[in-house]
């Protein structure tokens, strides 16, 4: 392992199947030898954990700038507290969602100045080595997130016209950055996502398989 870690995100839409394939990704590196950490947005450090109970709980705002910020507040300790110290360890970090998120979920409400401010303020322009696209329709997508038998948040009960949109947005972000952002097809089987995964990895990181670094 190097002594720069690595710092990968999980990005789609609702049901897209990242929870499914961020762990049998990470299962998959530390098969070959990685130290990883696995985590997510909001969330991953106590503080994050107790502001996304906040965001998307029944309490939560219906104000795209008070989520923004909210947001922005839970990145800020989880990067502070555990993305980057798991970096400078020399960890793989995968993260489920991080910025992008923000730039596709509040980017249908808020100024795309604005968002990106906000997502400076943060991150302090740290972003993804490597992003993983699910890319899935948001009428599939929909149905897999209604089949687990978990609470509803607030994101999920807004129609299907926001949905299209954070698909939209997601897109343009992946053919504005095909250096960092890769789509991966989520409407195939979990096995063939996954291997489409494993292969946008290693093509991106040659000696992945034997052991990076
Ligand atoms: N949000 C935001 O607005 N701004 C931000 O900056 C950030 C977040 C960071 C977090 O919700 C919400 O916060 C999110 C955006 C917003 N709201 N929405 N929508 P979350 O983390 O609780 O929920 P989620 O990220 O949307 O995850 P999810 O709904 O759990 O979906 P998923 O992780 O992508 O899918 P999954 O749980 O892996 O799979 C869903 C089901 O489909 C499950 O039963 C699987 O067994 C099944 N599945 C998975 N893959 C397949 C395939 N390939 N075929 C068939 N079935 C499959």
């Amino acid at each position: 392992m190097s002594a720069k870690g690595l710092f990968i995100t999980f990005e789609g839409g609702e049901g897209a199947g990242k929870s499914t394939q961020i762990r049998a990704f990470a299962a998959w590196l530390e098969e070959h030898g990685h130290a990883v950490t696995l985590t997510r947005e909001p969330g991953g450090t106590p503080l994050a954990e107790a502001i996304r109970g906040v965001i998307l709980g029944p309490g939560g705002s219906q104000d795209a700038l008070t989520q923004t910020l909210l947001f922005a507040a839970a990145r800020r300790d989880h990067l502070l507290n555990l993305i980057e110290p798991a970096l400078a360890a020399g960890r793989i970090v995968l993260c489920d969602r991080f910025t992008d998120s923000t730039r596709a979920y509040q980017g249908g409400k808020l100024d795309h100045a604005l968002i990106e401010q906000t997502i400076r303020l943060s991150t302090g322009g740290r972003e993804p080595d490597l992003t993983f696209l699910l890319d899935l329709a948001p009428e599939t997508g929909l149905k897999r997130a209604a089949r687990r038998n978990v609470a509803v948040d607030a994101f999920e009960t807004a129609d299907l016209a926001f949905h299209h949109g954070v698909r939209a947005r997601f897109l343009a972000l992946a053919e504005a950055n095909p250096g960092r952002i890769a789509r991966i097809d989520a409407g195939k089987d979990q096995a063939a996502v996954g291997m489409a995964i494993r292969a946008a990895y290693t093509a991106r990181f040659t000696d992945a398989a034997g052991g990076r670094g």
